[in-house]
């Protein structure tokens, strides 16, 4: 049985509550409540993490976000748009502020038709006329619709509704256009009776006299919305006490932005410098957690694997380098020149060649000399007294993708890694198998199940273990099996070869010796708990950095890296 067949008998959840019904108990319930406006996704989010039940998707402060006059400049299908993305950034109701519907009846049952289909709780319309202007200019100027015609486009957006929880408010003009309280009640009523859910009130005095006397009249015949925005100074008790249902704080994110907008760009365009600024302002980060950054982080790690995720590297490089103490008293071996830059740089962008770009170097040795420039550093702090496995776990626990490990000291030709990160095998290691690398050099001889035989091209070869020194000379020697080749200080892992590495370093961790491993135990302990490391052979091609004489042969390599430049054919100088 699958997962997801078995998923399926899972017993039904709860309903949760829709955000239409969520707007619809806000409107019915006994206590006041609130709704913050809020212009666009991100404010939206800010008015979640606030706390606020249910939102204002206000059209005067949408239409000022983009730049454009609350008269109706802004399309209806930009609004709609815009209230995506509000809905988008969290759960809460969101009521729109849909001016007069943007035109007769039947716009109203389109506008619906699409509200529902967004997500959106409920609309409120006005009894003005299509092209709107914003009530507080010159609003006593302003017309007023019929009250049939108004009447039949609630009635409209009643019957189009497929949500019987979706909210129709609808908003009374009357005391604003300087009708006087009768009308504005006679409206209200006729409104309420073409099926709106709630009616908003409008005044623009800056007392709420008349507000309170239009609820006194209105006797809770049905909720009741205000907005506040002019007499805002009327302690909310009152409100409460009224018996209003729902107040709409309508503008005050758009504004609160525009002040620290202005503020802002005024300082910096007068200082010319950002000093004054930094501390004023959210960081950065929190415009990422804003955005819900570390979500798409976590989901990158389980969807975007392959070639096209953003792979991570761990370089071990807290030695100062024996061999080469003249030449590191004030740096670390890795930062090095070679033909012109650092070791380094050679390798970071070795890697980002082939889209490594979360690089994490371990340092140790003068660590505070290594150029962070694209790399991430930790440093291993008991550097002078551990191995390579104590800086390795330095810096595992922080990586949770596919992960290249390499030595701090390696130079190679772009293939070798092409070739290691396409590989498809949870874990793999590059072996050099040149004939007579692995007798000349110190450390890290590579026992193979089968040596570089080129007509098995295609057939993998697993590593059976790595022995850091060499066998014992005399006649011993010439009886021991001799290693295929030698590992380069390379290793790659996917996902899963990371939870192993993690794994079976957790489990070396716990030796007494553990300060003493390097790598070569953590792949012998890989293959000791049944892991299968391939092996991927080349023949020369890369450089590993020991001593004065590496260095030059490092030079040397290099600079046949670099445009135009030619090395020697591998095998023509002594020590290839
Ligand atoms: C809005 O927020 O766009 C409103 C409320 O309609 S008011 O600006 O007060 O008219
Ligand atoms: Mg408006």
């Amino acid at each position: 049985m699958t997962a997801r067949s078995s998923a399926a008998l899972e017993p039904a959840r709860p309903p949760q509550a829709t955000r239409s019904a969520k707007l619809r108990a806000m409107l019915a319930s006994a206590e006041l409540e609130f709704l913050m406006e809020a212009h666009n996704g991100l404010s939206a989010r800010i008015v979640r993490e606030a706390g606020f039940k249910g939102i204002w998707a206000s059209g005067l402060s949408i239409s000022a976000q983009f730049g454009v006059r609350d008269n109706n400049e802004a399309s209806w299908t930009q609004v709609v748009d815009m209230l995506e993305f509000m809905a988008d950034a969290g759960d809460l109701p969101i009521l729109l502020d849909g001016d007069t519907g943007y035109g007769n009846f039947n716009n109203v049952r389109r506008l619906v038709r699409k509200l529902e289909q967004r997500g959106i709780a409920g609309v409120c319309i006005e009894d003005k006329l299509f092209p709107k202007t914003n009530s507080f200019l010159n609003g006593e100027r302003q017309p007023l619709a019929d009250v049939e015609e108004f009447c039949g486009k609630i009635a409209a957006a009643k019957d189009t509704q497929q949500d019987p929880d979706f909210c129709l408010v609808a908003r009374v003009e009357a005391l604003i256009a300087g009708w006087g309280m009768d009308e504005a009640l006679r409206r209200a009523e006729a409104y309420r009776r073409a099926g709106a859910d709630a009616i908003l009130i409008h005044s623009k005095l800056s007392k709420a006299d008349e507000i309170l006397a239009f609820a006194r009249e209105w006797a809770g015949r049905g909720p009741l919305v205000i907005v506040p925005t002019r007499y805002y100074s009327t302690p909310t008790a009152v409100f409460r006490e009224a018996g209003i249902s729902l107040v709409i704080w309508a503008n005050h994110l758009l504004r609160s932005a525009a002040t620290a907008m202005q503020s802002i760009a005024r300082e910096v365009y007068g200082s010319q410098t950002l000093v004054n600024v930094e501390d004023r302002i959210v960081p950065v980060e929190e415009i990422f957690r804003l955005q819900d950054a570390g979500e798409y982080e976590a989901a990158e790690r389980q969807y975007l694997t392959g070639s096209a995720a953003t792979r991570a590297a761990i370089v071990l490089a807290a030695t100062r380098g024996r061999g080469l103490e003249a030449l590191t008293t004030d740096r670390p071996k890795i930062m090095l020149p070679i033909a012109g830059k650092p070791l380094l740089r050679w390798m970071v962008d070795g890697f980002k060649r082939h889209q490594v770009n979360d690089i994490t170097v371990v340092g140790g040795y003068r660590a505070d000399a290594i150029d962070p420039s694209g790399v991430r550093v930790v440093v291993n702090e008991r550097y002078e007294h551990t191995g390579e496995l104590a800086s390795l776990a330095c810096a595992i626990d922080a990586v949770e993708s596919d992960v290249l490990i390499s030595y701090g000291d390696l130079l190679f030709r772009s293939y070798v890694l092409r070739d290691l990160t396409e590989c498809r095998a949870d874990l793999a290691v590059v072996v050099d198998s040149q004939p007579g690398v692995a007798n000349r050099t110190v450390r890290d001889f590579a026992y193979c199940s089968r040596g570089d035989d080129r007509d098995l091209f295609g057939s993998p070869v697993l590593l059976e273990r790595v022995v850091s020194k060499s066998a014992p000379a005399g006649p011993v020697a010439t009886l021991a099996p001799q290693p295929q080749g030698r590992w380069i200080g390379l290793l790659n892992a996917s996902a899963r070869g990371l939870a192993l590495i993690k794994a079976a370093l957790a489990g070396l961790k716990g030796r007494h010796d553990f300060d003493q491993l390097d790598m070569p135990e953590l792949l012998n302990a890989l293959i000791a708990g049944g892991a299968a490391i391939e092996v991927l052979y080349v023949h020369g091609h890369w450089r590993g950095v020991n001593d004065l004489e590496d260095l030059q042969r490092a030079v040397d390599f290099a600079h046949a890296q670099s445009p135009l430049g030619q090395e020697a054919p591998e095998g023509s100088r002594p020590h290839d």
